[in-house]
């Protein structure tokens, strides 16, 4: 833990910056977090250094690239608790995780009849591969309801209903990125397993602000996106448990992903290298192990009950000091995710707002259209808190926020 969470906003360069003549806010962390020094000289020593393709070459520099590639998995493994590296494929972020099991996975174990689970709070990334899947496959899909009201939690009661033995596979995210709420992801598996269900957990909100222990939740599948946790964009990880990546055919062909080729057919690598066909994104890998190192130098558990604190901090000003807010989720034991809505006032229109007071936040349906609409909204405004956000951040949210509703109410 550091010794002051103040000190953290120091790491980070680009938290500096003047954003409309006031000290940059940035409260959009859930859709991409700032990266710390140490993961930007990652990046610049690697290229500066260490520059070459890796499984390939012979030279000093190939190896030393390839050292560090796999060391880099090596480093996921354990941020994660896998068994083994070889169950780390490394992908360009969640989207892709979840593609590449939706077909490999999918198109080789699902066919008519069988259901695929999910929850009312997906991301778009967490629904629409499986809509294509379904359709690929005659598949059905199912899915696990939010409770009435705006605590945005799963319904559990509803469990049994939805769990049943013809599911197949039980997809679901960790943590919403609209409503905040924590899913009891361990008692998910747990049930999944009873009827015999594959899980994949969406971990793109959670891996980099609380502990994500593959083992301890006894998950099949998780996947990661590297830039939502002071990482770089275009890598994440796929965890998959060896058995199920072993038995996985490819999703796509190329260099690399063979052990050998004729003109008429291919034998594949072992997993994970099967799954990583061409050039892999090779500095991204090592700056996020880089970012990791970083994480848990701060303690991950520490940055959850950060982030918890300033997100209870924050729903008890806003509801308190801005009067007639919609603030979703619920108001304890959730991340920092926290999406509302003003009354009369366009959530694009809230940003804006906002970006004049030199506040960064996302407005819009945040790739949860569905949801949305179940709760009756078409967009909110999200203000989403990370490690290197504090108190002072939360004042100057409220006073943008009391001046927003000062001005759509005249
Ligand atoms: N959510 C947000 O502002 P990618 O784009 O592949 O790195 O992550 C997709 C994704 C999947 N699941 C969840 C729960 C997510 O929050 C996201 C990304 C961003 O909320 C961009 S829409």
């Amino acid at each position: 833990m550091p010794a002051s969470w103040n000190t953290v906003r120091a790491d980070f360069p680009i938290l500096a910056q003047q954003v409309n003549g006031r000290p940059l806010v940035y409260l959009d962390n859930a859709a991409t977090s700032q990266k710390p020094q140490c993961v930007i000289d990652a990046l610049v020593d690697y290229y500066s250094k260490d520059n070459a393709n890796v499984h390939r070459g012979i030279h000093a520099l190939s190896m030393r690239a390839t050292a560090a590639y796999e060391a880099a998995r090596e480093r996921s493994a354990k941020f994660l608790n896998a068994a083994s590296a070889s169950e780390i494929v490394f992908t360009g972020g969640t989207t892709d995780g979840i593609n590449l099991v939706a077909n490999a996975w999918g198109d080789e174990n699902l066919k008519a009849g069988d259901v695929i689970l999910l929850t009312e709070m997906e991301h778009h990334s967490n629904l629409v591969p499986w809509q294509l899947l379904a359709r690929r496959t005659g598949a059905k899909l199912r899915f696990l309801p939010v409770v009435a009201g705006d605590t945005g939690l799963l319904d559990l009661a509803k469990l049994p209903e939805v769990l049943t033995p013809d599911v197949k596979l039980f997809a679901f995210t960790h943590v919403s990125n609209t409503l905040g709420v924590i899913n009891p992801v361990a008692d998910l598996v747990a049930a999944a397993k009873k009827v015999g269900a594959l899980t994949l957990i969406d971990a793109a909100q959670s891996a980099g602000h609380m502990v994500v222990d593959v083992r301890a939740i006894g998950c099949d599948f998780l996947v990661v996106s590297g830039h939502k946790m002071c990482g770089p964009t275009g890598i994440g990880l796929l965890y998959g448990r060896q058995e199920l990546l072993d038995a996985m055919p490819p999703y796509r062909g190329g260099g690399s992903m063979i052990s050998s080729v004729t003109y008429e057919e291919a034998k594949w690598a072992p997993a994970p290298q099967k799954f990583e066909a061409g050039t892999p994104n090779i500095a991204d890998a090592i700056a996020l192990a880089r970012a990791m190192d970083y994480l848990d130098e701060l303690g991950r558990a520490e940055i959850m009950r950060h982030d918890e604190r300033l997100a209870a901090l924050a729903y008890e000003r806003i509801t308190k000091e801005v009067p007639g807010i919609r603030v979703l989720g619920p108001a304890h034991h959730r991340s920092g995710v926290l999406s509302f809505a003003i009354p009369g006032a366009h959530a694009h229109d809230v940003v804006t707002l906002a970006d004049q007071e030199g506040i960064a936040l996302r407005g819009g349906h945040h790739c949860n259209q569905p949801l949305m609409k179940k709760l009756g909204l078409t967009s909110t405004s999200r203000a989403s808190f990370y490690l290197y956000n504090t108190a002072d951040d939360i004042e100057r949210l409220i006073f943008a926020l009391k001046k927003i509703q000062k001005f759509f109410a005249v």
